[in-house]
Order: structure tokens, then C-alpha cells, then sequence
């Protein structure tokens, strides 16, 4: 959970930019099929993923499909 807000969220590390831009492309496809996208920051190695319905002014379900999307990618990779 994010402290003082509805959301939820989740750091990456991966072993170089190549890698964690890998992994947001795989996440970008993923947002636009469930027309549900991340609040994100990257730099090099890391990349952090928030996620709100925006919609909806906080959690939704949506929310939790799209974590769980995530979570297969990492453990695809691992
Ligand atoms: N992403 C997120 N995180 N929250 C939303 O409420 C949201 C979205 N709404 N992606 C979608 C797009 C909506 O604005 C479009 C019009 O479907």
C-alpha cells in the first residue's frame, strides 16, 4: 500500500536499463490491452510501479488484474 493514498505499489531491480526497459515494454503491451496504465518511474536498473484507478479516485479491481499481470511477468523472468 502507498502511505496517505489509495494506491498500491511495487519496486524492480533488474540487472541493467536493457533489462528494466524489457520489462516496461512487456508492461506497457499489457496496460494497453487492459486499457489500465502505471504510474511509473525508471532509472536505469529500477523502476517503480504505482497503481490507482483513477476513475474511480482510488483501488479498483482493475488495479489488482493489472498487479497480477505484473507479477507473471517477473516470474517469467526469474
Ligand atoms: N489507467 C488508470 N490507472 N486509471 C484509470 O482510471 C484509467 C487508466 N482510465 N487508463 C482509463 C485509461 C480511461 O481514462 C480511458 C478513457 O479508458
Amino acid at each position: 500500500m502507498v502511505p496517505g493514498r489509495d494506491a498500491i505499489q511495487r519496486s524492480f531491480r533488474f540487472t541493467d536499463f536493457n533489462a528494466a526497459w524489457g520489462f516496461m515494454s512487456r508492461v506497457a503491451l499489457l496496460a494497453e490491452q487492459q486499457d489500465h496504465h502505471p504510474e511509473w518511474f525508471n532509472v536505469w536498473n529500477k523502476v517503480d510501479i504505482t497503481l490507482s484507478t483513477h476513475d474511480a479516485g482510488g483501488l479498483s479491481a482493475r488495479d489488482v488484474k493489472l498487479a497480477q499481470a505484473i507479477d507473471k511477468v517477473i516470474a517469467a523472468t526469474q
